[in-house]
Protein backbone atom coordinates (compact mmCIF):
# COMPACT_ATOMS: atom_id res chain seq x y z
CA UNK A 1 0.00 0.00 0.00
CA UNK A 2 2.07 3.33 -1.00
CA UNK A 3 1.03 6.79 0.04
CA UNK A 4 0.94 10.35 -1.08
CA UNK A 5 3.27 10.76 1.86
CA UNK A 6 6.87 9.57 1.94
CA UNK A 7 7.67 6.88 4.67
CA UNK A 8 10.96 6.53 6.54
CA UNK A 9 11.38 4.05 9.56
CA UNK A 10 14.01 5.03 12.10
CA UNK A 11 14.27 3.34 15.15
CA UNK A 12 12.16 4.55 18.30
CA UNK A 13 14.25 3.90 21.36
CA UNK A 14 18.36 3.37 21.17
CA UNK A 15 21.56 4.01 20.11
CA UNK A 16 20.58 5.67 16.63
CA UNK A 17 17.41 6.79 17.33
CA UNK A 18 18.76 10.35 18.60
CA UNK A 19 20.85 11.04 15.71
CA UNK A 20 18.37 9.89 13.42
CA UNK A 21 15.94 12.53 14.99
CA UNK A 22 18.63 15.23 15.10
CA UNK A 23 19.78 14.77 11.77
CA UNK A 24 16.10 14.88 10.48
CA UNK A 25 15.52 18.25 12.69
CA UNK A 26 18.96 19.78 10.50
CA UNK A 27 17.40 18.89 7.44
CA UNK A 28 14.33 20.85 7.96
CA UNK A 29 11.76 18.37 9.03
CA UNK A 30 9.50 19.26 11.54
CA UNK A 31 8.67 16.86 14.12
CA UNK A 32 6.73 16.39 17.02
CA UNK A 33 7.72 13.02 18.59
CA UNK A 34 6.12 13.33 22.21
CA UNK A 35 3.55 10.41 22.82
CA UNK A 36 3.47 6.86 22.20
CA UNK A 37 2.88 6.94 18.27
CA UNK A 38 4.25 4.33 15.68
CA UNK A 39 3.91 6.44 13.50
CA UNK A 40 4.63 10.89 13.27
CA UNK A 41 3.62 13.20 10.46
CA UNK A 42 6.02 16.00 9.63
CA UNK A 43 4.24 19.17 9.83
CA UNK A 44 5.97 21.32 7.43
CA UNK A 45 6.37 18.29 4.25
CA UNK A 46 4.67 15.55 3.29
CA UNK A 47 6.78 12.99 4.76
CA UNK A 48 5.59 10.36 7.46
CA UNK A 49 8.34 9.04 10.61
CA UNK A 50 7.82 5.04 10.92
CA UNK A 51 9.27 4.50 15.17
CA UNK A 52 10.00 0.90 14.95
CA UNK A 53 12.61 -1.55 16.45
CA UNK A 54 16.01 -1.22 14.54
CA UNK A 55 15.44 -5.39 13.58
CA UNK A 56 12.55 -3.86 11.52
CA UNK A 57 13.94 -1.62 9.43
CA UNK A 58 15.42 -3.74 6.81
CA UNK A 59 12.77 -5.72 6.73
CA UNK A 60 10.28 -3.04 5.93
CA UNK A 61 12.42 -1.39 3.53
CA UNK A 62 13.24 -4.96 1.14
CA UNK A 63 9.59 -5.69 1.76
CA UNK A 64 8.55 -2.30 0.21
CA UNK A 65 6.37 -0.96 3.23
CA UNK A 66 8.46 1.94 3.70
CA UNK A 67 10.11 4.80 1.21
CA UNK A 68 13.44 4.96 2.93
CA UNK A 69 15.15 3.72 6.19
CA UNK A 70 18.12 4.58 8.56
CA UNK A 71 19.81 1.37 10.20
CA UNK A 72 22.99 0.36 11.17
CA UNK A 73 25.05 -1.74 8.34
CA UNK A 74 25.33 -4.36 10.95
CA UNK A 75 21.93 -4.79 11.40
CA UNK A 76 21.22 -4.56 7.62
CA UNK A 77 23.78 -7.24 6.35
CA UNK A 78 22.47 -9.67 9.06
CA UNK A 79 18.99 -9.31 7.70
CA UNK A 80 20.19 -9.34 3.87
CA UNK A 81 21.44 -12.38 4.67
CA UNK A 82 18.55 -14.31 6.43
CA UNK A 83 16.39 -13.71 4.01
CA UNK A 84 18.60 -14.43 0.82
CA UNK A 85 18.83 -17.91 2.99
CA UNK A 86 14.48 -17.73 3.27
CA UNK A 87 14.12 -17.01 -0.48
CA UNK A 88 12.40 -13.54 0.92
CA UNK A 89 13.30 -10.37 -0.98
CA UNK A 90 16.29 -8.71 0.06
CA UNK A 91 17.24 -5.95 -2.47
CA UNK A 92 17.21 -2.15 -1.42
CA UNK A 93 19.58 0.94 -2.32
CA UNK A 94 22.35 2.46 -0.57
CA UNK A 95 21.66 6.00 -0.66
CA UNK A 96 24.34 7.54 1.53
CA UNK A 97 26.23 6.19 4.59
CA UNK A 98 26.00 8.54 7.53
CA UNK A 99 28.45 9.90 10.30
CA UNK A 100 27.41 7.88 13.67
CA UNK A 101 26.74 4.64 14.51
CA UNK A 102 30.11 3.64 14.40
CA UNK A 103 30.83 0.08 15.64
CA UNK A 104 32.37 -3.09 14.58
CA UNK A 105 31.48 -6.49 14.75
CA UNK A 106 34.12 -8.66 16.54
CA UNK A 107 35.36 -11.59 17.57
CA UNK A 108 36.35 -12.18 21.17
CA UNK A 109 37.71 -14.40 23.57
CA UNK A 110 38.95 -14.93 27.06
CA UNK A 111 41.95 -12.40 27.88
CA UNK A 112 44.24 -15.13 28.78
CA UNK A 113 43.78 -17.74 25.67
CA UNK A 114 46.37 -17.60 22.71
CA UNK A 115 44.98 -16.63 20.06
CA UNK A 116 47.13 -16.78 16.22
CA UNK A 117 44.45 -16.65 14.04
CA UNK A 118 41.07 -17.86 12.55
CA UNK A 119 41.99 -21.40 12.28
CA UNK A 120 42.10 -21.35 16.43
CA UNK A 121 38.38 -20.87 16.39
CA UNK A 122 37.77 -24.42 14.92
CA UNK A 123 35.27 -26.72 16.27
CA UNK A 124 34.64 -23.81 18.83
CA UNK A 125 30.97 -22.91 19.89
CA UNK A 126 30.70 -19.18 19.35
CA UNK A 127 28.01 -16.85 21.27
CA UNK A 128 26.38 -14.45 19.04
CA UNK A 129 23.23 -11.92 17.61
CA UNK A 130 24.53 -12.04 13.84
CA UNK A 131 24.88 -15.95 13.25
CA UNK A 132 24.86 -15.28 9.32
CA UNK A 133 27.81 -12.69 8.88
CA UNK A 134 29.36 -14.59 11.36
CA UNK A 135 28.98 -17.68 9.52
CA UNK A 136 29.76 -16.10 5.96
CA UNK A 137 33.12 -14.97 7.72
CA UNK A 138 33.70 -18.15 9.57
CA UNK A 139 33.29 -19.85 5.72
CA UNK A 140 35.58 -17.58 3.81
CA UNK A 141 38.51 -18.12 6.16
CA UNK A 142 37.59 -22.13 6.02
CA UNK A 143 37.06 -22.85 9.62
CA UNK A 144 34.23 -25.13 10.71
CA UNK A 145 32.48 -23.81 14.41
CA UNK A 146 28.86 -24.20 16.21
CA UNK A 147 26.97 -20.99 16.96
CA UNK A 148 25.22 -20.12 20.17
CA UNK A 149 22.44 -17.45 19.44
CA UNK A 150 21.92 -14.70 21.99
CA UNK A 151 19.83 -11.97 21.36
CA UNK A 152 21.19 -10.27 24.42
CA UNK A 153 24.13 -11.09 27.33
CA UNK A 154 26.23 -12.17 24.37
CA UNK A 155 29.28 -10.87 26.57
CA UNK A 156 28.68 -13.38 29.26
CA UNK A 157 28.31 -16.44 27.60
CA UNK A 158 31.90 -17.46 27.82
CA UNK A 159 32.11 -16.86 31.62
CA UNK A 160 28.77 -18.67 31.88
CA UNK A 161 29.80 -21.49 30.16
CA UNK A 162 27.24 -21.32 26.72
CA UNK A 163 30.66 -20.75 24.68
CA UNK A 164 34.00 -20.59 23.95
CA UNK A 165 33.96 -16.99 22.44
CA UNK A 166 32.01 -14.56 21.25
CA UNK A 167 31.00 -12.36 18.15
CA UNK A 168 29.89 -8.78 19.44
CA UNK A 169 29.64 -5.29 18.61
CA UNK A 170 32.13 -3.22 20.05
CA UNK A 171 32.46 0.55 19.92
CA UNK A 172 35.02 1.66 22.80
CA UNK A 173 36.38 -1.71 23.81
CA UNK A 174 35.28 -1.58 27.69
CA UNK A 175 32.43 -4.58 27.50
CA UNK A 176 34.93 -6.86 26.11
CA UNK A 177 37.72 -5.36 28.99
CA UNK A 178 35.01 -5.80 31.57
CA UNK A 179 34.18 -9.14 30.65
CA UNK A 180 37.65 -10.35 30.38
CA UNK A 181 37.78 -10.77 27.00
CA UNK A 182 39.72 -9.62 24.34
CA UNK A 183 39.09 -8.55 20.93
CA UNK A 184 40.76 -11.28 18.25
CA UNK A 185 38.98 -10.58 14.98
CA UNK A 186 37.34 -7.68 13.24
CA UNK A 187 34.54 -9.15 11.07
CA UNK A 188 32.47 -6.30 9.60
CA UNK A 189 33.08 -2.39 10.31
CA UNK A 190 29.70 -0.60 10.46
CA UNK A 191 28.22 2.46 10.08
CA UNK A 192 24.40 3.97 10.18
CA UNK A 193 23.22 4.30 6.47
CA UNK A 194 20.36 5.61 4.39
CA UNK A 195 18.58 3.43 2.47
CA UNK A 196 15.76 3.50 0.12
CA UNK A 197 13.51 0.22 -1.06
CA UNK A 198 13.66 -0.77 -4.48
CA UNK A 199 10.59 0.29 -7.18
CA UNK A 200 9.40 3.34 -8.88
CA UNK A 201 8.45 6.75 -6.96
CA UNK A 202 5.98 9.42 -7.31
CA UNK A 203 7.33 12.80 -9.05
CA UNK A 204 7.22 14.34 -5.99
CA UNK A 205 8.31 11.83 -3.58
CA UNK A 206 11.47 11.79 -5.94
CA UNK A 207 11.73 15.17 -5.62
CA UNK A 208 11.55 15.40 -1.47
CA UNK A 209 14.00 12.45 -1.43
CA UNK A 210 16.59 15.00 -3.52
CA UNK A 211 15.78 17.50 -1.23
CA UNK A 212 16.32 15.97 1.70
CA UNK A 213 19.45 14.17 0.08
CA UNK A 214 20.87 17.88 -0.61
CA UNK A 215 20.53 18.95 3.01
CA UNK A 216 21.93 16.19 4.24
CA UNK A 217 25.11 16.70 2.28
CA UNK A 218 25.26 20.11 3.96
CA UNK A 219 24.28 19.47 7.36
CA UNK A 220 27.28 16.48 7.21
CA UNK A 221 29.68 18.66 5.92
CA UNK A 222 29.34 21.10 8.09
CA UNK A 223 29.62 18.86 10.98
CA UNK A 224 33.39 17.93 9.12
O1 LIG B 1 15.32 -1.79 20.72
P1 LIG B 1 16.04 -1.97 19.43
O2 LIG B 1 15.95 -3.36 18.87
O3 LIG B 1 15.62 -0.92 18.43
O4 LIG B 1 17.58 -1.64 19.73
P2 LIG B 1 18.83 -2.61 19.95
O5 LIG B 1 19.00 -2.82 21.41
O6 LIG B 1 18.76 -3.80 19.05
O7 LIG B 1 20.01 -1.75 19.34
P3 LIG B 1 20.90 -0.58 19.97
O8 LIG B 1 20.09 0.65 20.14
O9 LIG B 1 21.70 -1.07 21.13
O10 LIG B 1 21.93 -0.41 18.75
C1 LIG B 1 21.49 0.01 17.50
C2 LIG B 1 22.68 0.05 16.56
O11 LIG B 1 23.69 0.94 17.07
C3 LIG B 1 23.45 -1.24 16.37
O12 LIG B 1 22.81 -2.15 15.48
C4 LIG B 1 24.76 -0.72 15.79
O13 LIG B 1 24.64 -0.47 14.40
C5 LIG B 1 24.95 0.62 16.51
N1 LIG B 1 25.98 0.56 17.58
C6 LIG B 1 27.06 1.36 17.66
C7 LIG B 1 26.03 -0.28 18.64
C8 LIG B 1 27.19 0.04 19.36
N2 LIG B 1 27.80 1.07 18.73
C9 LIG B 1 27.50 -0.70 20.57
N3 LIG B 1 28.53 -0.43 21.19
N4 LIG B 1 25.20 -1.25 19.08
C10 LIG B 1 25.48 -1.92 20.22
N5 LIG B 1 26.60 -1.69 20.97
C11 LIG B 1 26.73 -2.52 22.22
C12 LIG B 1 27.40 -3.86 21.99
O14 LIG B 1 26.46 -4.83 21.59
C13 LIG B 1 28.01 -4.17 23.34
O15 LIG B 1 27.06 -4.71 24.23
O16 LIG B 1 27.53 -1.87 23.18
C14 LIG B 1 28.39 -2.79 23.84
C15 LIG B 1 29.82 -2.54 23.46
O17 LIG B 1 30.14 -1.21 23.59
P4 LIG B 1 31.59 -0.80 24.11
O18 LIG B 1 31.65 0.68 23.95
O19 LIG B 1 31.70 -1.24 25.52
O20 LIG B 1 32.62 -1.49 23.22
ZN1 LIG C 1 17.42 -4.34 17.82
Amino acid sequence: MQTQRLRIAIQKKGRLAKECQELLKRCGVKINYTGERLVVHAENMPLDLLLVRDDDIPGLIMDGVVDLGVIGENELEEVRLERIKLGEPSQYQLLRRLDFGGCRLSIALDKDQSYNGPQDLANQRIATTYPNILKAYMDKQGVSFSTCMLNGSVEVAPRAGLADAICDLVSTGATLEANGLKEAEVIFRSKAVLIQREGSFSEEKTALIERLLTRMQGVIQAKE
